[in-house]
C-alpha cells in the first residue's frame, strides 16, 4: 500500500477545515466563517484502493500576534508540517497576500512536494478569469511548488485532480506511510464539537476567550453519556452563553449531541456545564493540552 501523510496549511480562514473534512469525508474538524476555528491539528485517513492518505488539518499559521496562544498554535501547526510527506498550501484564490507570503516563508526550504491549492473558486463568476489569476502568480511565489491546483472545497470542483495530483507525488516516496500522529481520544470531537457550535452561535469575542473541556466520558450497549464544561474568561460572558432560560446552551447542546452521535454511532447523552475561570488561558495544563 502506497500513502503518506499530507498536511493542509495557510493562514486562517481559507479554508483548511472544510478542504480537510471533505476529504476524509467525515465531519471532524469545526469550520466556521470566522478565522481561528482551528486550534488543534487534526487527522483523517481516507484510503482508496491501494492507497491510504493520511490528512492532517492545522490551525491557521498567524505571525502577526505576539500572544503566547498564538506562539503555540503556530508551533503546532509547524510541527505537522516538518512531519509529513506533503505540503499543501492553501490560499484563498484571488487573495494571495503578505500572510499568506509568511506561510510560503515557513515551508519553502523544506524538501518536500508542494501543492499550491487555491480555493473558493465556486465564487468566480466569469470561468475565463481563472485563467488570468493563475498567469498573474508571481513566478517569486509558484516556482516553490510542485503543482498549482484551483478547487472548491464547498462545490467539490476539482477535489479528484486534486486527489490525483497527490497520489502521484506520494507514488513516488519510496518508504511506507507510518501513521506519526497520535489518534486524538474520542471525547476530544465532543468538546471541538462544542466549541464549534459556540463559534456559529456566539457573537465574535466570546468563543475566543473560551475552553472546553470534558469531564466524564462513559459507555454503555446503548448511549454514550458525557458530561463537559465551557469555562470563560468573563463574568459577562455567563449568561450570554448560557442564554435567556437555559435556551443558548440548548441550542450548542443539541448541535455538539447531532455531530457526535454522527461520529460515534451512537445515542449520545450530553450535558454541559457553563464556569468562569479568568485564567484558562495561562494555565500550564491547558496548554500543555495542545501538544
Ligand atoms: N465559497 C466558498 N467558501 C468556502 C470554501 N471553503 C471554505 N469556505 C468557507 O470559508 C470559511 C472558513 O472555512 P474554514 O474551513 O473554517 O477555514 P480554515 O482555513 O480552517 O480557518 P482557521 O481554522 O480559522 O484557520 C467558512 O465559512 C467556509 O464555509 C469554498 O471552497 N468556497
Ligand atoms: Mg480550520
Amino acid at each position: 500500500m502506497i500513502g503518506g501523510n499530507i498536511s493542509i496549511v495557510g493562514k486562517p480562514n481559507v479554508g483548511k477545515s472544510t478542504l480537510f473534512n471533505l476529504l476524509v469525508q467525515k465531519h471532524l474538524a469545526g469550520a466556521t466563517r470566522k478565522p481561528q476555528t482551528t486550534r488543534h491539528t487534526i487527522d483523517g485517513v481516507l484510503e482508496e484502493g491501494s492507497i491510504k492518505y493520511q490528512f492532517i488539518d492545522t490551525p491557521g499559521l498567524n505571525f502577526n500576534i505576539k500572544k503566547n496562544f498564538n506562539k503555540v498554535l503556530n508551533k503546532n501547526a509547524l510541527s505537522a508540517i516538518y512531519q509529513s510527506n506533503l505540503i499543501l498550501h492553501l490560499v484563498r484564490y484571488n487573495q494571495i497576500n503578505k500572510d499568506d507570503v509568511k506561510v510560503l516563508e515557513n515551508i519553502k526550504n523544506l524538501e518536500l512536494p508542494k501543492i499550491l491549492v487555491l480555493n473558493k473558486i465556486d465564487l468566480i463568476r466569469d470561468k475565463k478569469r481563472l485563467v488570468n489569476i493563475l498567469s498573474k502568480i508571481p513566478s517569486e511565489i509558484s516556482d516553490y511548488y510542485d503543482e498549482i491546483i484551483p478547487v472548491s472545497s464547498k462545490s467539490s470542483k476539482n477535489i479528484d485532480k486534486l486527489k490525483k495530483v497527490i497520489k502521484k507525488s506520494l507514488s513516488k516516496r519510496k518508504n511506507q506511510v507510518e501513521s506519526i500522529f497520535n489518534k486524538k481520544p474520542t471525547e476530544f470531537f465532543t468538546a471541538e464539537y462544542i466549541r464549534e457550535a459556540c463559534i456559529r452561535y456566539l457573537s465574535e469575542e466570546i468563543p475566543y476567550s473560551l475552553h472546553v473541556e470534558v469531564n466524564k466520558y462513559e459507555e454503555n450497549s446503548k448511549l454514550i453519556s458525557i458530561a463537559a464544561t465551557i469555562y470563560l474568561r468573563k463574568k459577562s460572558h455567563l449568561s450570554i452563553v448560557v442564554g435567556k432560560n437555559g435556551s443558548m446552551i440548548v441550542k450548542i447542546s443539541k448541535a455538539a449531541r447531532i455531530y457526535s452521535e454522527k461520529l460515534l454511532n451512537k445515542k449520545v447523552f450530553l450535558k454541559i456545564f457553563v464556569k468562569y475561570d479568568p485564567k484558562w488561558k495561562e494555565s500550564e495544563h491547558f496548554l500543555n493540552s495542545y501538544y
